[in-house]
């Protein structure tokens, strides 16, 4: 196993002498998780980035995740490792691409999950993430919405709201989409007393197969708050390191194969380390895209 000791140490000196704060996302590496100041998702920390005193923020994650951070903290420098870093499930969608669909649907309001460009936010009435989504949608009160870009997440809220019509855009995460009945099935018959524990980025008929539907926050506290002992967790495998730290006497399986972002996974040591020290990576939006999009990221915190 590597030595990351050394890295680590030397990433929280450079933290503390730049006045800047780390922030993972549950589905980071486990030794950059460690290293961080907030492990959590996307909201969690675009929420903490908005809290902190820190002036500079150094975001463990994908693309739309520090954006969603300068978003919530436009006076801060947002720092992101590794630029490559994307979603290629928020690359499913454009702003131009949005508006086209609006036009095709006037006057019907546009939920748009929050694995989403701030361009795309700004063209939405509200934003949802997979903790609030159903929440958010019931809430809104309309008999009709168009919901983008993950179809899988639409499809889950159209299921639990069966009075809204949820019109769905083709998106998916490849990531989750890739997840298939028999890899639960099989981790069923492997593991008969375990809850699985599904995230709802996954097909419906993979869905069907868990015994609770969770975002990733909701996964860490269903997992510490459950009397059960052994769960399988369908989503990204970053989070069995979460896990185990907020159940440490519980036992986690992953599906075979285990479940992989490789988006989520080219953010190292050495990028948190030189991003630190040459504050490079810097994330900007515009005022024009900010301000529309802010609208709708408050407004799913104001109602969910
Ligand atoms: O919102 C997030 O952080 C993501 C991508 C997943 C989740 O369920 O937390
Ligand atoms: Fe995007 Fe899926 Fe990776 Fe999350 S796990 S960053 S939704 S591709």
């Amino acid at each position: 196993m590597t030595d990351f000791t050394a890295l680590s140490a030397e990433i929280r000196e450079l933290a503390a002498e730049r006045g800047a704060v780390v922030l993972a996302h549950n589905y980071q590496r486990a030794e950059v998780q460690d290293v961080a100041d907030f492990v959590g998702d996307s909201l969690g920390l675009s929420r903490r980035a908005a809290a902190t005193s820190a002036t500079t923020i150094v975001f463990a994650g994908v693309h739309f995740m520090a954006e969603t951070a300068k978003i919530l903290a436009p006076e801060k420098r947002v720092l992101l490792p590794e630029p490559n870093a994307g979603c290629p499930m928020a690359d499913m969608v454009t702003g131009e691409a949005l508006v086209a669909w609006k036009e095709r649907h006037p006057g019907v309001p546009v939920v748009t999950y929050v694995n989403s460009s701030a361009e795309v936010k700004a063209e939405s009435d509200v934003c949802v993430t997979s903790a609030n989504a159903v929440a958010v949608v019931q809430a809104l009160g309309a008999s009709r919405i168009l919901f983008a870009p993950d179809k899988n997440l639409g499809s889950w809220v159209a299921r639990a709201l069966p009075d809204v019509e949820v019109v769905l855009w083709d998106g998916w995460c490849p990531t989750h989409e890739d997840v298939i009945p028999e890899q639960l099935l099989a981790a069923r018959a492997e593991h008969p007393d375990a809850l699985i524990m599904a995230h709802p980025e996954c097909r419906p008929e993979v869905v069907d197969l868990a015994d609770a539907v969770l975002s990733t926050s909701q996964m860490l506290a269903y997992a510490a708050e459950s009397p059960a002992d052994e769960y399988v967790v369908v989503t990204e495998s970053g989070l069995i390191h979460g896990l185990h730290r907020a159940a440490p006497r519980k036992r986690f399986f992953e599906l075979s194969p285990r479940i992989l972002c490789p988006n989520m996974k080219v953010t190292t040591l050495q990028k948190v380390r030189d991003a630190l020290a040459s504050s490079t990576g810097e994330v900007t939006v515009s005022d024009d895209i900010r301000v529309r999009a802010i609208a709708a990221v408050e407004r799913m915190i104001s109602i969910g």
